[in-house]
């Protein structure tokens, strides 16, 4: 992993912003604040913060740490590998080619089980889904089923104890890649 050049630090507005880091190789601390924003980071280990509203994040290279916050956010990993935590609302993921961990907690996923958030090109063996420990209730616990028309679909569905709902995870794996299985799942 190539020594960061010097740790930088951009704000946005409380409106729609766009920033694009991606030649530098500086390490940015991005604050997107409210505002549809869209956020590009550069080469070195940055930490990207898109506030509330539907903001699209991608990391670059390096390994970066990415947060949607509230609002539906897009949130690509950078090559590096990655920490993805959508926060609240329906957010799209997309796995890059280094290690990535995708953090839920028991908000940042729909209480309808339909699935709201969607991590795509998930690697078994090498990625992580990780459940915020802290977040859901003792007790709770999770399964996977698999797409019955989408051999690449799976299913993580939580249960959280002490309530009578549950929350669904989309994680699409590419053709090839296998199973999601529950090694693939963490409490942390
Ligand atoms: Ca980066």
């Amino acid at each position: 992993m190539r020594a960061d050049m010097a740790n930088q630090t951009w704000t946005g507005t409380a409106g729609a912003d766009l920033v694009n880091k991606s030649l530098s190789t500086d390490a940015w601390t991005m604050n997107g604040l409210a505002g549809n924003d869209t956020l590009y980071g550069g080469k070195g280990n940055d930490v990207i913060n898109g506030g509330a509203g539907n903001d699209y994040i991608g990391g670059g290279a390096g390994y970066d740490t990415l947060s949607g916050g509230s609002g539906n956010d897009t949130i690509i990993a950078s090559s590096g590998g990655s920490i993805i935590d959508g926060g609240s609302g329906r957010d799209r993921f997309l796995g890059g080619a280094g290690t990535d961990t995708f953090r839920f907690s028991n908000n940042s996923t729909s209480a309808d089980g339909t699935g709201s958030d969607h991590v795509m090109g998930f690697t078994p063996g090498v990625d992580k889904i990780a459940l915020f420990a802290n977040s859901w209730n003792p007790g709770s616990s999770f399964e996977i089923s698999q797409s019955s028309v989408n051999a690449n679909l799976f299913y993580v569905k939580v249960f959280d104890e002490g309530h009578d709902w549950t929350d669904t995870i989309a994680v699409g794996v590419k053709s090839g890649d296998g199973a999601v299985t529950a090694s693939d799942i963490i409490w942390a």
